[in-house]
């Protein structure tokens, strides 16, 4: 039997929740409510706003903007008319965003007021944190809702990801990538009406926008809306709180708290972690402090998620579970042939999870799967007999910082361009709170003067790199290790700075 594909991302959450109108769907730190019934309004407010600026089905809408229920009702205001939402880290800078801005072409730009964007000829309206700014402007003024359009976009939403080289991409996610893949996970981690979740993520990736928010507005549920992970107000929020979803560093941060225990937790039942491995002995010490065995899930911006341990079954540190419903995972040899049992290959999966291809790009989405439709996922992992994925890293020097994943060589070009650099590595080593943190190993021009050239490497980087991409630590050297083929060995790097943030 065919699977009905629903044409409107927005239509299917509206009917999941239509019963909880009155119900509290937001609740922020300082303890003011919107519920379904406001977001609902508001965003069928916004989606007016979004029309009366020539926004239509299929045109992106590009956001820079804070965490805020104004910021939800413009993604849901998008879906409702078909409009593909942009989100962009806010941390990116404006060469950054001058990237994604010329890539996507959008219709509409909205970002923080005063920070300057790339826009050209492009309509920017504003948006501060406290739901402020000429978009809230208009939203006042517009007395009208737009309902639901009847036709939603094949594409409800795009958010940028980057390989090893080249630029970032736009991974088109469809309304079916996305229904199919909250709706499994609502499912399969035993989502009610009744459960409160804890959202301290940000909401311009998969994990806190997409996974976070669609799980709870299917069932109409509350979530308590943190603006970011802060251990305290995370602490302050946990009393009454049945759900989680973070980062490893949520947890290894909650634990470097010498009082954070069993008392912190009593409503809770059940801690979630994804977007970067949870190490076995976070994994452990999160179990002897709480009691509660963290449910640890794995998934990619172009495959929302792939696979997750059991809510009810064993929770296996180390490992990231099952595929989920109609999810199809394969790990494969160099050759493309299947890897046996415990034999470590790249992950490959399909399923209607998987998005529509790189926006703009047809050859890189061409590349990125096989002929037989499965994606490449570029993870190594290995599959027990019973199905069970073991994920082993990656095939490429992707490093995931505190759940973010930076691309050694966009800052590898930047440091190389610098006057008196000859070359430049840069590796992720280990970090007790970030997982991996940033470290640039750079060559200098004879006679440099150290100091200075990294003065000036930094004040490179501030120009044109979001923060979060800083290298950590910097090390100047003589030479780089390279192998009989003239490539630089970054393992041995990785081996000769691996106690640069653990000593
Ligand atoms: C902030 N900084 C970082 C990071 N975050 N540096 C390295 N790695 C990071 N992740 C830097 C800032 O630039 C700043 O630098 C300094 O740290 C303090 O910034 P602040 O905002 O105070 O940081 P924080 O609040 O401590 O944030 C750390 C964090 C946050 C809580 C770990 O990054 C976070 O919420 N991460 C979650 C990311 C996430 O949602 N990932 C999901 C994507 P300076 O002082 O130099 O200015 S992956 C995904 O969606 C896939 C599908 C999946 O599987 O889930
Ligand atoms: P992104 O491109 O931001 O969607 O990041 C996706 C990548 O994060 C995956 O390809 C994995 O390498 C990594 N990832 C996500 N979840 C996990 C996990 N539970 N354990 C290890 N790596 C993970």
């Amino acid at each position: 039997m065919t699977a009905i594909v629903p044409d409107n991302l927005y239509s299917v959450l509206r009917a999941a929740f239509a019963d909880q109108l009155e119900g509290v769907f937001l609740r922020l730190a300082d303890g003011s409510v919107v519920t379904y019934g406001d977001i609902d309004d508001l965003s069928a407010r916004l989606a007016a706003v979004l029309v009366e600026h020539g926004v239509g089905c299929g045109d992106r809408v590009v956001a820079q903007v804070g965490k805020s229920p104004m910021a939800v009702a413009l993604y849901l205001g998008c879906l409702r008319i078909g409009a593909v939402y942009v989100a962009l880290n806010e941390g990116y800078t404006f060469d950054e965003v001058a990237y994604f801005v010329a890539d996507a072409e959008p219709r509409l730009i909205v970002a923080r007021p005063g920070v300057p964007m790339p826009a050209g000829s492009t309509t920017v309206l504003t948006l501060d944190d406290a739901g402020g700014g000429t978009l809230a402007d208009h939203v006042s003024v517009t007395a009208r809702r737009q309902e639901i359009a009847a036709m939603g976009g094949r594409t409800a939403a795009m958010l940028y990801t980057s390989g090893t080289t080249g630029k970032p991409k736009g991974a088109m996610l469809t309304t079916e990538n996305l229904v199919s893949n909250a709706t499994a996970l609502a499912e399969l981690w035993g989502f009610s009406g009744d459960d409160v979740l804890l959202h301290a993520l940000p909401i311009f990736h998969v994990h806190g926008q997409f996974i976070a928010l669609h799980c709870a507005m299917l069932r109409g549920c509350e979530v308590r809306f943190l603006p970011r992970f802060e251990v305290g107000a995370v602490r302050r929020a946990l009393p009454g709180a049945t759900v989680m979803m973070g980062v490893p560093t949520f947890y290894s941060r909650l634990l470097a708290e010498p009082s954070f225990g069993v008392d912190d937790c009593v409503s809770m039942r059940l801690f979630i972690s994804g977007s970067a491995p949870l190490t076995e002995s976070v994994h452990h010490a999160f179990t002897a402090r709480t009691g509660h065995r963290i449910l640890e899930r794995y998934g990619m911006t172009e495959t929302g998620m792939i696979t997750s341990n059991p809510l009810h079954g064993e929770r296996i540190a180390g490992t990231v579970g099952y595929p989920l419903t109609d999810v199809v995972i394969r790990v494969v040899s160099e050759t493309g042939d299947a890897c046996p049992t415990g034999e470590i290959g790249v992950v490959e999966v399909a399923g209607p999870n998987v998005f529509a291809g790189y926006w703009g790009m047809p050859d890189k989405t061409a590349a990125s799967s096989r002929p037989d439709g499965f994606f490449v996922t570029g993870d190594l992992g290995s599959l027990s007999a019973d199905g069970r994925l073991t994920l082993s890293g990656r095939g490429t020097d992707l490093i995931i910082s505190g759940g973010l994943n930076i691309y050694p060589k966009e800052i590898e070009l930047l440091v190389d361009d610098v006057p008196g650099v000859i070359e430049s590595a840069v590796i992720g080593v280990p970090h007790p709170d970030l997982g991996d943190g940033v470290v640039a190993v750079v060559v200098g021009e004879p006679g440099h003067d150290t100091e200075a050239l990294v003065t000036a490497i930094r004040a490179t980087l501030d120009g044109h790199l979001a923060r979060f991409k800083h290298p950590k630590h910097l090390a100047v050297v003589p030479d780089l290790p390279r192998n009989a083929m003239g490539k630089v060995e970054k393992a041995t790097l990785r081996r000769t700075y691996a106690a640069t943030f653990t000593t």
